[in-house]
């Protein structure tokens, strides 16, 4: 028989000292607007992908030129959600432009898409992605510059000008034209298998062969890698994009939504990863936001007063994982109560 705890009584309690401790804020602020070229969050009646109602899924840009089929085998939408299957091993979707039924991959370096993108000198693909488990090898990947239909694991084909796989139990492998990028990057997974998102920010000016992309990959705005440069290359600047995974079993694989493609800055939510005070080295915070970029810290004694630089100004500049330290000597954290802000130039 199972026994239970008796309730517990509440009592008032007499009014404390209020201890002030330095209260750190962050912020990330961007001058710049979202510039969303398309989405799909796929919320319709459950069905085969293709062939799916895109009534009211899509924003942006390019909304009505383009959508999302299988590639390998269908693909279901399942609870407004994409059940991402796969064949063997083998699953993958691509963009078509809606004129269906053209077998043909659809070049986001064309029309408005390419023109925002040339512009803004960038974009960045976003999606959110529940995975089976969270121990296996299996993954999900994201594939820029293959050319060809539905190839098999394309993410290490010579034809993948960059391949990125995220696996279920957190680790990131990148790949240039089918060589593995030295390095293997890992990210934190709960518990159980829960909801990820996974954003890949691109930088470049042209998509003419040969020419350099900038790729900084994230996964629940963390950093996962150092920045990775490769060359476009076979496009004959074309920009195709597609995915694939190696969850076996049809009825399993991921579950894929929320997509977003954007000319959007990437900004990555600050996380404060440990503070400390000491008396001699001060107050120190250690935090993460975008990577190489520069953070002011500014102070309140109350919150009331405006945030004001500190006597001798403080600027940080994030590593290329995004981490920095900021360091508030004794001399500046001396008030009662002080607040600490800290945001991107
Ligand atoms: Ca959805
Ligand atoms: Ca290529």
């Amino acid at each position: 028989m199972k026994t239970y705890p008796q309730p517990m009584k509440l009592k008032t309690q007499a009014p404390q000292t209020f201890a002030f401790f330095p209260l750190v804020i962050l912020c990330a602020t961007s001058t710049l607007r979202a510039d969303v070229i398309y989405t799909d969050n796929f919320d319709v009646a459950d069905t085969d992908l293709d062939g799916s109602d895109q009534t009211g899924r899509h924003t942006g840009l390019i909304a009505q030129d383009v959508l999302i089929r299988s590639g390998g085998i269908q693909s279901l939408i399942v609870g407004n959600k994409l059940n991402f299957r796969t064949t063997g091993e083998h699953g993958s979707l691509r963009f078509q432009p809606s004129s269906l039924p053209a077998d043909t991959l659809y070049d986001f370096a064309s029309g408005a898409s390419g023109a925002k993108i040339l512009a803004e000198q960038r974009f960045r693909i976003e999606f959110d992605w529940t995975p089976p488990d969270t121990s296996g090898g299996q993954w999900i990947s994201v594939n820029i510059g293959n050319t060809t239909f539905d190839s098999l694991f394309q993410v290490v084909s010579g034809d993948t000008d960059y391949g990125i796989l995220f696996k279920n139990k957190g680790e990131v492998e990148i790949f240039d034209s089918g060589a593995q990028v030295s390095g293997l990057y890992s990210y934190t997974v709960n518990e159980t298998p829960t909801t990820r998102h996974a954003a890949i920010d691109f930088q470049l000016s042209s998509f003419a062969d040969g020419s350099n992309v900038t790729a900084n990959a994230y996964v629940d705005g963390i950093s996962v890698g150092a920045p990775v440069v490769f060359q476009l290359a076979g496009n004959n600047g074309v920009l195709n994009i597609q995915f694939g995974n190696n969850q076996p079993g049809a009825a399993g694989g991921f579950m894929f939504d929320n997509l977003l493609i954007t000319t959007d800055p990437m900004t990555s939510p600050l996380l404060i990863k440990s503070v400390s005070r000491d008396a001699v080295i001060g107050f120190t915070i250690n935090f993460q936001g975008a990577p190489n970029t520069s953070y002011k810290v500014t102070k309140s004694n109350n919150l009331q007063n405006p945030f004001q630089p500190l006597t001798i100004p403080l600027t940080v500049m994030t590593n290329s994982l995004g981490e920095a330290q900021a360091v508030v000597p004794p001399s500046e954290a001396s008030e009662a109560s002080e607040f600490y802000r800290i945001e991107s130039l």
